[in-house]
């Protein structure tokens, strides 16, 4: 996978969620079919119920910045293991991911789609204090046994929210907008 984000990424902290019981790969899957790109997998062989993930830290985080998370998933059908997979994330207020962790929050899951599902939960705004963020690529394999429950990941992304513009209307000016026909 490839990194989207400008902003420098930290590997501090990151044994912390870590977990053994399952294995992050990379697959030659494509969300756009791109020949040359693939996605990442993760394969939750816990012998139970189990949440794992994988994460990357992102230091420079600015307080009151908008933060707009997202990517693809897929979980095929078909598999017996069962559990849904989302992208999420904590924000910290220190580097590196260290100091006080707070959940911030996660896309919608994603239980089973042999399609890639486009999943967003953008307009994160970084609270006071905040200098850095987790974003953790879950699988929370809900199935007892130890088949294994397979999600895949692709084009995931922690962007700063740029806006062009907002109107929301408040004046009831509407002459800005043009009302010539295209
Ligand atoms: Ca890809």
């Amino acid at each position: 996978m490839t990194l989207l984000s400008a902003q420098p990424r930290s590997t501090a902290g990151i044994t912390r969620v870590l977990e053994a019981a399952h294995i992050f790969s990379w697959d030659p899957s494509d969300c756009q079919q791109a020949p040359n790109s693939g996605s990442g997998l993760i394969t939750n062989d816990h012998d139970g119920t189990f949440h794992t993930g994988v994460l990357i830290c992102i230091d420079g985080v600015v307080p009151g910045q908008v933060y707009d998370l997202g990517g693809m998933l897929r979980v095929p059908t078909g598999q017996t293991g069962i559990g849904f997979a989302y992208i999420g994330f904590y924000w910290y207020d220190a580097p590196g991911c260290a100091g006080t962790q707070t959940w911030a929050g996660g896309t919608p899951w994603v239980a089973t789609s042999d399609d890639w599902v486009s999943v967003t939960m953008w307009g994160n705004v970084a609270p006071p204090g905040t200098q850095s963020a987790w974003v953790t690529l879950a699988s929370n394999k809900s199935s007892a046994g130890t088949d294994a429950y397979l999600s895949y990941y692709d084009n995931v992304y922690f962007e700063v929210f740029g806006r062009i513009f907002a109107d929301g209307f408040e004046s009831g000016d509407t002459s800005l907008w043009l009302t010539t026909q295209y």
